[in-house]
């Protein structure tokens, strides 16, 4: 009942985000595989939309995004801690790395060589499935950007990351990895899926031997799940995770109220349910589906939008 389950699939770069930190912890989990594109229908059915990859699910408590993700991972076992209170910056450092390193990692791939790796074995109609569904998940958000562009940036990140390591650290901002080295590194594992557009990464040894680090902590111990399986788990379970949260209100809420939440940057999905959690950190709903039963949907403020009603 308190398994942690992933919801995931092999290619994700911030799936492997999370699979590294349940490696690093030493913690064992369950591996549902999702669809890479729409429809979802079962992960949907837990999360009442979100639709992005990966999803945590305890129980009947559904954790969207990694950055809350990876804050439950820690609360849960403190080995290796993403959040050390003496190196604020590092959350700093993670949600610039999952923002502008990440899409400037995706849009370098996406050229001919990239595509050549990610989409291999696959059928023309596969292909283009996926990409019409990239099209329409970034539809009214963020657009990815040009080739050119995302080589500068690569590399202006890889020169900084070499300078920072270049006093001989092993990790980025402790002695252990954190928050920081998970983000900035699956952008990285994501170029490197790419062996025709990863020698970009050997320019910066540092950092390439910084990379071989990282993948060395592995992705822990875990068993497959079904989808069905995850739904019937959630629904033989009660939310546990709505206790003890200090209520910290912008807009204007009460414990109860209908709203909708949604991510303010793409894959843009209202969530929509009665507000249960909100705190400093953290938007949670609960929702009631026919399949799932009384789940609780959380979000981190962050990266997020809520609308009341
Ligand atoms: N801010 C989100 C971003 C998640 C994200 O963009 N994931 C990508 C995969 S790496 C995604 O959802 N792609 C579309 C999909 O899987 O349907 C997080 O940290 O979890």
């Amino acid at each position: 009942m308190n398994d942690i389950i992933l919801h995931h699939y092999a290619s994700s770069p911030f799936a492997e985000k999370i699979r590294l930190i349940l490696g690093a912890k030493g913690l064992a989990w369950r591996s549902v595989e999702i669809p890479w594109i729409m429809p979802k229908p079962d992960l949907v059915a837990l999360t009442g939309g979100y639709r992005r990859t990966p999803v945590l699910q305890i129980g009947a408590d559904i954790y969207c995004d990694t950055a809350l993700i990876a804050r439950v991972l820690d609360a849960r076992s403190a080995s290796v801690p993403l959040f050390p209170a003496n190196r604020a910056a590092a959350v700093s450092v993670a949600e610039l790395a999952d923002r502008d390193l990440f899409a400037a990692a995706v849009a370098y791939v996406f050229q001919p060589a990239g595509f050549a790796a990610l989409f291999q074995g696959m059928g023309k109609a596969q292909i283009d499935a996926f990409m019409d569904d990239r099209k329409a998940m970034r539809a009214g958000g963020s657009s990815r950007m040009a080739v050119p562009e995302a080589l500068g940036q690569l590399h202006a990140w890889l020169q900084r990351i070499s300078d920072h390591l270049a006093d001989g650290r092993r990790f980025l901002v402790a002695d252990s990895p954190t928050i920081a080295d998970f983000s900035v590194y699956h952008p990285l594992w994501f170029v490197g899926r790419a062996p025709a557009l990863a020698t970009v990464l050997g320019r910066y040894p540092g950092v390439a031997d910084w990379v071989t680090r990282m993948a060395a902590i592995g992705q822990g111990s875990s068993t497959p799940m079904t989808s069905g399986e995850a739904l019937e788990t959630a629904r033989a379970a009660r939310p546990a995770d709505v206790e003890g949260h200090v209520w910290v209100d912008y807009h204007g809420c009460q414990p109860g109220d209908e709203v909708e939440i949604e991510p303010a940057d793409y894959g843009i999905v209202p969530v929509r349910g009665r507000l249960v959690v909100s705190s400093a950190q953290r938007l949670s709903v609960a929702r009631s589906d026919e399949r799932a039963g009384e789940v609780v949907v959380h979000f981190p403020r962050v990266g997020y939008r809520m609308r009341k009603g």
